[in-house]
């Protein structure tokens, strides 16, 4: 059985408020086609966060449904299972299923109880003759025992012994969190607003674990659970190669073959300088390092003060001698103020603010304001206001 595995595309991501990112997706799905054109997949797995809000402008879904189509159309046979990560709404994920079903595509999000009993048919997807697909979408991990009730109703629907593919989006404890800010609280990581948790928890008889959420493509210690991280970099800390995963397990039992296979980006990432440097010397640096190809640009700054007003300014009319070079902000390093090179942490800029975790920012606002760290107390009533918070805006 062989498994394409690709997940967190966020789809209508607008970068740093005004990048619209669709030319950039949709060089990346050309390249997806090609991949399936030329590795023929059984099944085509996306992971979660298909769009980069739960309410999707109308383009952008129109956007994503002729991608999917163009996919079914030159695979008709490849059946697609694409479920909800915590950025998509996961009724709005399942509100054409029906439609897609005819075209052998599965669009999994909401969890569905009777009573106390899950309902779990449309969770367990099955690819005759080659192996079956447990779809987990994004769940609270107060839900998280839906792993294994999946895994064992397989169990009994599966006497042949065909592989099985379990999805999830989801932090794993442990995973590398690089391209994320992260949180912990009693021990425990806290990426992207998700508790993590353990792979220890999760019955050990599935054949691959195609994991969504965390950006960082990586496979996990005991080498059968992946990340496969995002497509198409999302932000400036996301400098590593963006990838699909090409998965082939041969029987039921058997160790995944995972190979991983490049993305071309159509536009780079640049911090420049690579190391923070006083204005007028990171200015000089833009000036005569110039970047020949197309792409995001953030100025990398060294100071203990405010930069001018007009620094902004100064960047752009840099960059207008470039070709299709985009002007996204300044980063401001400070140096310590008793004049030594130790560097405090950089001030949030407005897209770091967003992208950080509620827990984090409140504990650092405390930590300024008030001048002492947080006692345990206060950390647990405030981490469980913004579970509570959570759980009432995904209902
Ligand atoms: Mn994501």
């Amino acid at each position: 059985m062989k498994i394409l595995h690709t997940s967190d595309w966020h789809i209508g991501q607008v970068f740093n408020f005004h990048y619209d990112r669709q030319e950039e997706h949709r060089y990346f799905f050309d390249q997806l086609c090609d991949i399936i054109r030329r590795e023929r997949p059984d099944v085509l797995v996306v992971s979660g966060d298909l769009y980069d809000k739960n309410t999707p402008s109308n383009n952008s879904m129109r956007f994503l449904s002729d991608n999917l189509l163009r996919i079914c159309d030159l695979a008709p046979e490849m059946l697609l299972v694409l479920t909800a990560g915590n950025h998509d709404s996961s009724s709005r994920v399942e509100s054409m299923s029906g439609v897609w079903r005819r075209v052998n595509t599965c669009f999994v999000g909401a969890v569905e109880k009777a009573g106390d009993e899950y309902l779990l048919d449309k969770h367990i997807i099955g690819i005759p003759g080659k192996g079956w697909v447990a779809a987990v979408p994004y769940i609270p991990d107060y839900q998280n025992d839906l792993y294994n009730i999946i895994l064992k109703e397989i169990r009994r629907r599966n006497p042949q012994g065909l592989p099985v593919i379990l999805m999830g989006h989801t932090t794993v404890g442990n995973a590398i969190f690089t391209a994320h800010e992260t949180a912990n609280f009693n021990g425990r990581d806290i990426v992207g607003g998700i508790n993590s948790m353990s792979l220890d928890d999760v019955d050990d008889d599935y054949d691959y674990f195609a994991l969504g959420h965390i950006h960082t493509p990586q496979t996990l210690p005991n080498g059968k659970a992946r990340y496969c991280g995002s497509p198409v970099q999302l932000n400036f800390k996301e400098q590593f190669t963006h990838s699909v995963t090409m998965v082939t397990v041969d029987r039921h039992g058997d160790m995944p073959k995972i190979e991983t296979l490049a993305l071309k980006p159509l536009r780079q990432f640049y911090v420049l300088p690579t190391e923070p440097k006083p204005l007028e010397e990171a200015l000089d640096f833009l000036e005569s390092h110039l970047p020949q190809e197309q792409g995001y640009v953030q100025l990398n700054v060294l100071s203990s003060e405010r930069l001018p007003s007009d620094t902004e300014n100064r960047v752009r009319s840099l960059l207008e001698r470039g070709e299709g070079l985009l002007y996204c902000d300044y980063k401001v390093t400070r140096l310590h103020s008793d004049g030594k090179t130790r560097m405090e942490k950089p001030d949030f800029n407005l897209t770091e603010f967003r992208e950080k975790d509620p827990f984090e920012i409140a504990e650092r606002y405390f930590t300024n304001t008030i001048q002492t760290d947080m006692d345990d107390t206060l950390k647990e009533l405030l981490h469980s206001v913004i579970q509570e918070v959570r759980s009432e805006q995904s209902l």
